[in-house]
């Protein structure tokens, strides 16, 4: 298989970076499902896999739903990520900086990576914090993409800005690799019935719509061998 063959089919990954409570898990979850679900697990990572439409052809996504409680993980998800989502709530300014903290980090470590910020929780707007003109200003000044949104309102948003983020991540797909962790070799991974867990997320009578195909918890002794894996790559 030519390289650029076997580039275009490995899976693109995308971490979901945030500080807590921002909604990165209910925008994983939003997005891959169109469900809102209000409260979630909260103490590891969530590597959902799945196969997306991008630009009108299959493509096979990995998103990683992270957990921020741990700054161990983020050596981890730097490396391990084509893509980044940089969440952040709008009524949360504490939130912001460590979004604007995350995309200096991404500039200065993953300069060639694409980013997309998003500012959630916009249906709070008489809790807003975050000016909308002040992060898009700070987006720019990172290259990197912006909008608002409200997990909670509507998918439709959502699924605009992450559908349109992938098409421009995938077109910009070059001849570097970045890297398979989670491939052969990887950590040990719980892994659990896609059905089965999202069951226990969103009910017994709701079964989630595909497309994800697998769903894989990292626990935390878990992160720091992805490192280790990555660098023997
Ligand atoms: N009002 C409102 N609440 C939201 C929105 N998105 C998420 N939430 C709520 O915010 C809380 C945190 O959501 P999570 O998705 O668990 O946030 P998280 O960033 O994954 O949190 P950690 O995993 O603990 O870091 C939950 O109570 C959600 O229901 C939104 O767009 N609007
Ligand atoms: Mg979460």
């Amino acid at each position: 298989m030519k390289t650029d063959e076997k580039n275009n089919n490995s899976p693109l990954r995308l971490a979901v970076l945030g500080s807590n409570q921002v909604g990165k898990s209910a925008l994983t979850v939003r997005y891959l499902t169109k469900r809102f679900i209000g409260e979630y697990r909260s103490d590891t990572d969530m590597l959902y896999k799945c196969v997306l439409q991008v630009d009108g052809a299959p493509q096979p996504v990995e998103i990683m739903d992270t957990w921020a409680s741990c700054d161990e993980s983020s050596d981890a998800h730097l490396q391990w990520a084509e893509a980044f989502v940089v969440v952040y709530a709008i009524t949360d300014k504490e939130s912001y900086r460590w979004a604007a903290n995350t995309l200096q980090e991404l500039s200065v470590r993953r300069s060639s990576a694409s980013v997309l910020m998003l500012g959630n929780k916009s249906d709070l707007g008489h809790l807003r914090e975050v000016e909308e003109v002040e992060a898009r200003t700070l987006a720019l000044t990172h290259a990197a993409r912006f909008t608002e949104v409200s997990t909670a309102e509507s998918c439709v948003p959502v699924a605009d800005a992450l559908d349109s983020f992938l098409k421009e991540v995938k077109a910009q797909r070059g001849s570097s690799n970045n890297g398979n962790i989670l491939g052969n070799g990887s950590p040990k991974q719980r892994k659990l019935s896609v059905t089965r867990m999202l069951g226990s997320l969103i009910g017994r009578h709701s079964p989630p719509p595909q497309p994800i195909t697998e769903l894989i918890v990292l626990d935390k002794g878990e992160r720091s061998k992805l490192v280790r894996c990555s660098r023997q790559i």
